[in-house]
């Protein structure tokens, strides 16, 4: 199976645990961020990280003691220890017109041929998606929504197809949606987005209530492997878990695999005990092209942030063979 990406040796790793049977198992060490990392944060979680520079930077979801949701800036040289700043997210704003953000959250952050793109659910008459792009990740100028209210989990593919850029989203409602498919939408500047495809619905079991793209695809010879997160909704609210998806390469609305079972489903007392029990919400994936280590981070019950890892072609070969 050949890997589409670059080679990044650095990327957080811990070898499968002595007796684990899962494709995807935790890193000892989770949670790598605590609730209140920053003075004023109640809680750090669903937050996105790229390779920047000779380590790493991200965007973090950071919830205040005011409980407003919004995002910061944080950088690591080894991905596990991080610098959040204190000060959220500044945007430039070119023109005065750009529909405001009365909240910012889950942000996902995909470098696409010359900067990052950063998406994330953000507040305009309702949730929807809003985006800014950065290369320094100092300034970030601020881009035009992507779509009306309301939508949530807007994750951008890597490269263009067939010269559009491509986004994935999740259309939902104005509170706690208890539906949700995942679409796919192209655009030819980044701005007008449109030609929105089905890409997948709802399933049984852990899957059954939404469900809602992770983090950036991965380029695969086998598919665009794809992260998403789904929801069950039990007696005691919603539970939410994470498979993954092996997407068409040329027609990424087409899902050629998606698992059965989940690959990691709350288990763990800092994914059953937070503000919002059994979570686990992955919004980044780093990938070394060369070993197919991947390491996950995702937020753990809507409080703190954790690192899962795997090796891609496990991944692959699990989707294959527990698929519908
Ligand atoms: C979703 C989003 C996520 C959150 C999840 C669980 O609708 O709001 O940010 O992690 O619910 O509360």
């Amino acid at each position: 199976m050949k890997i589409y990406g670059s080679s990044l040796p650095h990327i957080p790793w811990q070898e499968r645990p002595q007796g684990c049977g899962s494709p995807v198992w935790r890193y000892t060490e989770n949670p790598i961020i605590p609730a209140d990392a920053l003075a004023d944060s109640n809680s750090i979680f669903n937050s996105a990280v790229v390779p920047f520079r000779d380590g790493f930077a991200g965007v973090f979801r950071c919830d205040d003691t005011q409980r407003n949701m919004d995002i910061h800036v944080g950088f690591s040289s080894d991905g596990i220890h991080w610098d959040i700043r204190p000060e959220t997210v500044p945007l430039t704003r070119r023109d005065a017109e750009l529909p405001p953000c009365d909240y910012r959250y889950d942000p996902r952050v995909c470098w696409v041929e010359d900067r990052y793109i950063v998406t994330w659910c953000g507040g305009y008459h309702g949730p929807t998606i809003g985006m800014a792009c950065t290369t320094d990740f100092e300034t970030f100028v601020q881009m035009e929504n992507a779509f009306l209210p309301f939508n949530r989990n807007g994750v951008m593919f890597p490269r263009k197809i067939h010269g559009r850029y491509a986004m994935l989203s999740r259309p939902s409602d104005n509170g706690h949606t208890p539906f949700g498919d995942i679409f796919y939408s192209e655009s030819p500047d980044l701005e007008l987005w449109g030609r929105h495809r089905h890409v997948m619905t709802t399933a049984g079991g852990w899957q059954a209530t939404k469900v809602g793209a992770g983090p950036v695809p991965i380029e695969t010879s086998e598919g665009w492997l794809l992260f998403y997160h789904g929801v069950l909704n039990s007696c005691n609210g919603f539970v939410y878990s994470f498979g993954a998806a092996l997407l068409d390469r040329e027609q990424p609305w087409k899902v050629l695999y998606r698992t059965k079972p989940y690959l990691l489903s709350p288990k763990a007392e800092y994914e059953r005990t937070g503000d919002v029990p059994n979570v686990v919400f992955p919004c980044a994936a780093l990938c070394d092209a060369d070993t197919g280590r991947i390491a996950i981070y995702y937020g753990c019950a809507d409080t703190v942030t954790g690192i899962a890892f795997c090796h891609a072609e496990e991944v692959v070969w699990f989707t294959k063979e527990h698929s519908f």
